[in-house]
């Protein structure tokens, strides 16, 4: 494809902060793609912005790189969405992209993308799915109900999740919004300090501890299972901002764990609950009790702060992998973790930031590698892809 023009401007992410988003013209038709921001970001994610002293700053300087350095080269000649990825890995040249910044080349990145489907004539995601050799498909969407941690709220454990198998992904969406709302009218009864505030991903924050707040979720499981539902709940314990260096703080609960009480404690929680889903229970770097308590429950262990979407970090595929493709900078790399991740034979889980953008790109990009699940939050602008997939649904169904 060719692309006639490029343009960046600066716009707002769920968060209020500053984020990029990039246009770029093919055949007279703007593509548009913005980048979103983590809280409890990884310590080995890539770097999302050129240094600067703070973020506003960081930005304008993603700005005038991409201004400066990267549309001057891509308005000429001729590229394929792969070619601009790897335009972008040698310019920058550095493996987390501490140069010119991973949020920067992702904008980048998912435009071409974009640029290159409407080129094609085809949907976001089948024009994933034909530029890396995947087959596309439903994925499960795994959304955030109640939280806390570095999200904001009470709760150590960042994030509660559910998700069900349904039939086609409009209904999975649909269900999943009646059993957020049911979640809501249970916590007003079960929590007498409850107000109706939310996390960052627009999770209800409860004064509840963990378990009278998966005993909500059971009750919420009972009921969906009533309807005929297969349901699986799940947790992201984001145990990263947890530990300390020596112990995993559970400040709510006022409990300190040591590595083995953290294993045990969450192994409980796994079976008494019957968890499907079990996310980052251990700091970014603790390998070992990931697999060992991977070998001890049913539940999926997911790595998120641990393998933050590197290849290289899923070493003998143990667990399931999540993927953020700002974690990595560009869809190209992306996708190489999602590729090994299948090959190793693990559980892949397509994944929102806290700080999203109004970009609907990530349900594409979740059903066009053929995702297990998709983790999108429930409500506010998370909205934005859960209806894009009640969109994808219908086509898909065509
Ligand atoms: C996570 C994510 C998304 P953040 O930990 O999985 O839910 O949070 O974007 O803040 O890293
Ligand atoms: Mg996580």
């Amino acid at each position: 494809m060719k692309i006639n023009g490029a343009r960046a401007r600066i716009v707002l992410n769920a968060k209020a902060a500053p984020t990029i988003e990039v246009e770029l013209n093919v055949s007279g038709h703007w593509a548009r793609a913005s980048v979103p921001a983590g809280t409890s970001a990884g310590k080995h994610e890539v770097k999302p912005w050129p240094p600067a002293d703070n973020i506003d700053l960081a930005v304008s300087k993603a700005k005038r790189i991409l201004e400066n350095e990267v549309f001057p080269e891509i308005l000429q000649g001729d590229w394929e969405p792969r070619e601009v990825d790897e335009f972008l890995e040698q310019l920058d040249g550095t493996p987390d992209f501490r140069k010119i910044g991973g949020n920067t080349a992702l904008a980048v990145s998912i435009a071409a993308m974009k640029a290159f489907s409407w080129d094609a004539g085809i949907p976001w995601y089948q024009a994933v799915a034909n530029a890396y050799g995947f087959k596309s498909g439903p994925v499960k969407p795994l959304e955030n109900f109640i939280g806390g941690g570095a999200h904001g709220g009470h709760t150590d454990i960042q994030e509660f999740l559910v998700a069900v198998k349904g039939t086609n992904m409009a209904e999975m969406v649909h269900t999943l919004s009646w059993a957020y709302r049911q979640t809501k009218e249970l916590l007003k009864r079960a929590d007498p300090h409850f107000v109706g505030a939310l996390t960052l991903e627009s999770a209800f924050v409860t004064e509840l501890g963990t378990e009278d707040i998966l005993n909500i979720l059971s009750a919420i499981r009972t009921g969906l299972e009533e309807l005929g539902y297969e349901v699986v709940l799940g947790v992201d314990v984001a145990a990263a901002e947890l530990w300390d260096g020596k112990r995993y703080v559970w400040k709510s609960e006022g409990v300190e764990r040591t590595t083995e009480e953290q294993l045990q404690y969450i192994r409980e929680l796994a079976t008494e609950h019957k968890l499907g889903y079990i996310e980052d229970p251990f700091h970014d770097d603790d390998f070992e009790s990931f697999k060992r308590l991977q070998a001890s429950v049913d539940a999926v262990v997911v790595g998120d702060d641990l393998f933050v979407t590197d290849e290289h970090r899923l070493q003998e595929g143990i667990g399931g992998a999540l993927i953020k493709y700002n974690q990595r900078g560009t869809l190209l790399r992306t996708v190489r973790t999602v590729k090994r991740a299948r090959e190793l034979g693990m559980t892949v889980t397509v994944s929102h930031r806290s700080g999203e953008t109004d970009d609907p790109f990530l349900a594409h990009f979740a059903v066009g590698v053929g995702a297990d699940f998709a983790k999108i939050g429930a409500a506010g602008i998370r909205t934005v892809k859960l209806n894009e997939l009640i969109r994808i649904s219908e086509e898909l169904e065509r």
